[in-house]
C-alpha cells in the first residue's frame, strides 16, 4: 500500500481526520493516491489491490457507512470499466477519473443540503449543536452568509472535545457563539429555536446514529418541544440494516475517558449512539427534508439498492 495511504488510515483511525463526510472524502481521495501510484500491470490484479486497499479505507473506522457506500459504489463501477479496457493505463487513468468525480459529487451534495438546512433556520435563530460535523457548521455559515444573525450554543463533546473545533470555526466566522459543558445542554435549551446535529448513520428505521451525547441533546429538545434536525446525506444511510443487521457502535480506547484511571475501573467509550426515529423531526439532505420514515426508501433508489 503506497505509504501516505497508510497514513491517511492513521489520520482517520486517530481521529485527526474526523467526521463521516471528511473520512470518506479522505477514503475516495486516497484510492485515487493508490490507483496512481499502483504498480500493478494487468487490470485484474489493479481491481484487486484496490479492492483491498478499499476494505482497510472502509474498515478505519467502522461506523462510517458514507464511507463504506462510496468505495462500494467505485469498486462496482470499476469492476464494470476494467473489461472495457486493454491497457492497464487507461483502467489506471479510469480509477484516478472516477475517485475525482466522486469527491466533486460530494461537494455538490453539500452545497445543496446546506442551502436546504439554511432555509429552515428562522432570522435570527438560536441553534444547539453537538460534536463536530461539517455539514452542520456548513449551514451554520452559509445562514451567516447569506444574513442571518444566528446564535450558536455548541456541547463540548466529552471526551474529545470536538466541540471546541465547532466552537472555534463559528467564532472565527463571525458568529455569535457559546460553548458549553455537555451536562449544561438543559439549560440552554430552553432559549433555543432549533438543534442541529450531523449524522454517522441512519438506519433502515429511520433512527439516527451519532456521536454519543446526540441523544440527551434530542430527548431534551423533545421535552422543550424544540425541533430538532440531522444533517445526512442519502449517502449515510446503512443498507445493512435492512436485512436486521445492527450498524456497528465503535469502542474506543478507555485512556480518551481517563488516562491513568485505577485498575479495575470499568470505563464505556462508546464513540456514537442511536437517537431513535421519534424524536428527530426531520433528515436535511441533498434531495430536500425528509422524514425519518421515508429516508429509506429515499436512499434505497439513490444508492440503487434493490428492495426486493
Ligand atoms: C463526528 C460526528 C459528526 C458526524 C457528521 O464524530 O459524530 O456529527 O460524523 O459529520 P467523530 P459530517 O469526531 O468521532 O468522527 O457532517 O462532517 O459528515
Amino acid at each position: 500500500m503506497d505509504k501516505s495511504v497508510e497514513r491517511v488510515i492513521k489520520d482517520i483511525k486517530s481521529i485527526k481526520i474526523q467526521g463521516a463526510r471528511n473520512i470518506a472524502k479522505a477514503a475516495i481521495n486516497a484510492l485515487g493516491v493508490q490507483a496512481r501510484a499502483s504498480k500493478k500491470n494487468s487490470s485484474q490484479l489493479f481491481y484487486e489491490e484496490l479492492l483491498l486497499v478499499g476494505q482497510k479505507l472502509a474498515l478505519a473506522r467502522p461506523t462510517e457507512p458514507m464511507t463504506r457506500n462510496y468505495i462500494d459504489e467505485f469498486l462496482r463501477e470499476l469492476k464494470k470499466g476494467k473489461n472495457n479496457f486493454g491497457k492497464i493505463s487507461e483502467i489506471r487513468d479510469l480509477a484516478v477519473q472516477m475517485t475525482n468525480a466522486i469527491v466533486k459529487r460530494m461537494d455538490e451534495n453539500a452545497e445543496k443540503l446546506m442551502s436546504y438546512g439554511q432555509k429552515l433556520l428562522p432570522n435570527g435563530a438560536t441553534v444547539v449543536t453537538h460534536c463536530h460535523s461539517s455539514t452542520v457548521t456548513g449551514i451554520l455559515k452559509m445562514a451567516a452568509k447569506k444574513g442571518n444573525s444566528i446564535k450558536v450554543f455548541c456541547c463540548e463533546t466529552r471526551p474529545l472535545y470536538q466541540g471546541r473545533k465547532t466552537a472555534k470555526e463559528l467564532v472565527e466566522f463571525g458568529i455569535d457563539t457559546t460553548l458549553i459543558v455537555d451536562s449544561g445542554v438543559n439549560g440552554v435549551m430552553k432559549r433555543a429555536d432549533i438543534c442541529l446535529v450531523g449524522a454517522d448513520a441512519i438506519t433502515s428505521r429511520g433512527d439516527l446514529i451519532n456521536k454519543v451525547g446526540t441523544s440527551t441533546v434530542a430527548h431534551i429538545a423533545r421535552f422543550h418541544d424544540i425541533s430538532f434536525y440531522s444533517a445526512a446525506e442519502v449517502y449515510k444511510y446503512s443498507p445493512l440494516t435492512l436485512f436486521g443487521t445492527r450498524e456497528e457502535i465503535e469502542q474506543r480506547n478507555s485512556k480518551e475517558v481517563w488516562d491513568g484511571a485505577p485498575k479495575k475501573l470499568k470505563i464505556l467509550n462508546p464513540a456514537f449512539e442511536a437517537v431513535a426515529a421519534r424524536y428527530i423531526n426531520g433528515y436535511i439532505t441533498e434531495l430536500g427534508i425528509v422524514p425519518p420514515q421515508s429516508l429509506f426508501s429515499v436512499a434505497a433508489e439513490k444508492l440503487g439498492i434493490d428492495i426486493v
